[in-house]
């Protein structure tokens, strides 16, 4: 690490006694490679904006120390929009979980890529509800027993990766909560990308979803760059492929094309949001 690398990371450091995961949960990965990410790229706290959902996943935003915003379930892709529509000079992430994105968010996770608008999707995707204790979610395999299906769920689920390349995403991939290493330098790739660029994370819930675990994913995911060299990431048809196989998984980055960006003619806010008293601000609407 560099010495600005080593500050930043201190910058992203929360003083907090606890994280509320349970122990092993997949988001403990992502929250590490996320930081990882976001100090290597060398893009300080004050200029990142994390919309997180409501559920487990959601609680990243707790645990980072840069602007958070807490979204309406189902509702991180709206705020971002329009926080980056505000101020395109931001850094601008959504963070949920799958029940909040293709459940209840499912519209805006629809309508939203189709804009271009350039921010950062990840979907921390444990097959299930977890925060209100393990119901099935839209990507929870067919057949998997559930607190809300005990015979079994009867529907197909959801892809998100096959859900993202319909609405016009124009980077689309896929990462693993236990390889953090491999997912920092893939969400560097997101956060770079100019456009709508969408993450599905596997990040396993050991508490609720004892099929889906972190060994089971690990027998299961493959690199698409390192089992098929000559990979396409502008093929739309083969990252369809790719996404529609369910006995093995691949990870990386699945589909990637330059489009023009919606973004504001000129900034609705041209603050400098570093050194700014919060506290003459607040004190305006008390
Ligand atoms: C409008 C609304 N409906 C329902 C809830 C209850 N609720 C809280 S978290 C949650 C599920 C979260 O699941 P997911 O988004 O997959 O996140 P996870 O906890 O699995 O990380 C639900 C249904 C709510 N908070 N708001
Ligand atoms: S219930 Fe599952 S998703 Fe929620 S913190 Fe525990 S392990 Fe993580």
């Amino acid at each position: 690490m560099t010495d600005q690398e080593k500050s930043l990371n201190q910058l992203y450091q929360k003083d907090i006694a606890r994280k509320d995961w349970c122990p092993g949960c997949g988001d403990f990965g992502v929250l590490k490679a996320l930081q990882k990410a976001l100090v290597e790229l060398t893009i300080p706290p004050h200029q990142v904006v994390c919309v997180t959902g409501i559920g487990c996943s959601g609680q990243i935003g707790g645990y980072i120390n840069c602007n958070v915003i807490k979204a309406d379930h189902g509702r991180i892709l709206p705020l971002a929009h329009g926080i980056k529509m505000a101020n395109k000079d931001l850094c601008v992430l959504g963070v949920g979980g799958d029940g909040d994105g293709v459940s209840i968010g499912m519209e805006h996770f629809m309508l939203t890529p189709r804009t271009n608008i350039d921010i950062t999707y990840l979907i921390l995707d444990n097959q299930r509800y977890s925060l209100t204790t393990g119901q099935t979610s839209p990507t929870t395999p067919q057949g998997t027993k559930t607190l809300s299906h005990p015979k079994g769920v009867t529907d197909e689920p959801v892809n998100p990766i096959v859900a993202a390349l319909a609405a016009g995403a124009t980077f689309i991939a896929r990462t693993f909560a236990g390889h953090v290493n491999q997912s920092v330098e893939i969400i560097k790739a997101a956060i770079t990308h100019c456009g709508f660029a969408f993450i599905n994370d596997f990040s396993p819930c050991p508490t609720f979803n004892k099929i889906n675990t972190h060994d089971w994913f690990k027998e299961k995911v493959f690199y698409l760059k390192d089992k098929y060299p000559d990979y396409d990431t502008k093929d739309k048809i083969q990252a369809y492929t790719h996404a529609e196989k369910k006995d093995e998984f691949a990870l990386g980055i699945f589909y990637q094309v330059e489009k023009p960006i919606t973004e504001p003619d000129k900034p609705l806010v041209d603050l400098e949001l570093e050194g700014i008293d919060y506290n003459d601000l607040l004190e305006q609407f008390m």
